[in-house]
């Protein structure tokens, strides 16, 4: 009977997900579902790339946490479109929270819609909000068994970011454990090495995105 009520909710989030899906491709918005674990450098990353993108793309957040609104303000700084949604203990985003903060965005006015989710590498996994395409970050500091543990959440994404590259001299993260692993579980994923404090592979991350702009620029 749990089961049944499970599914019943996630086929409701699906649909409704499915029409936020539509409405963000009618309007030509590139929307992403940034997933991780708390502090694996989701803000950061963001806030990166719309320094990055400048007038290349105009770029909306929307900012998931289960309290405070702390993200929203710093990427609102940036002068890009911020909202949060406060989940109130709820341990992931779902299609309706996006719904409704979508409408609190000029959404006219946007290229890519990044949507930081809640961190966590457990409920977000199984909840489409109406993304095109879904990143995972994963941490050099997490170290290298999280897809391992956690394998929902590396199985069913585009992109893995590989975050904090400029830890790696310092940690025992098994760069090749950990590619074994996620290729594994997900041949084709796209796999990035980055840093926002040594730089690399944001070339390769900005390009990603720009290449799946759906407005040309
Ligand atoms: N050394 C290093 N620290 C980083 C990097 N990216 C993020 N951080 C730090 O990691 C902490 C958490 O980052 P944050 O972006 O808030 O993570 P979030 O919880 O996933 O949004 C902050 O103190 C960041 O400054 C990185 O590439 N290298
Ligand atoms: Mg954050």
């Amino acid at each position: 009977m749990k089961v049944k009520v499970l599914k019943n909710i996630t086929d409701m989030n699906d649909q409704l997900a499915a029409r936020n899906k539509d409405m963000f491709a009618g309007k030509g918005i590139l929307v992403i579902n940034v997933m991780s674990s708390p502090g694996a450098g989701k803000t950061s990353l963001l806030l990166k790339t719309i320094e990055l993108l400048g007038d290349d793309a105009r770029v909306g957040v929307i900012e998931g946490d289960i309290a405070s609104s702390v993200d929203a303000e710093k990427i609102a700084a940036t002068g890009s479109q911020a909202i949060q949604i406060n989940t109130d203990g709820g341990c992931h985003l779902d299609a309706n929270m996006v719904a409704s903060a979508a409408d609190g965005l000029e959404l006219d006015k946007l290229d890519i819609i990044f949507i930081e989710n809640v961190g966590n590498l457990v409920c977000p996994a199984g909840f489409q909000l109406g993304e095109a395409k879904r990143v995972v970050l994963a941490s050099v500091p997490e170290g290298d068994d999280k897809p391992t543990k956690y394998p929902f959440m590396f199985r069913d994404t585009d992109v893995i970011v590989i975050t904090k590259m400029d830890y790696l001299p310092l940690s025992d993260f098994n760069m090749e454990s950990f590619r074994k692993t996620v290729l594994g579980l997900n041949p084709d994923v796209k796999i990035i090495e980055l840093s926002v404090r040594n730089g690399q592979g944001l070339d390769e991350w900005t390009a990603w995105l720009k290449s799946n702009l759906l407005k040309g620029k």
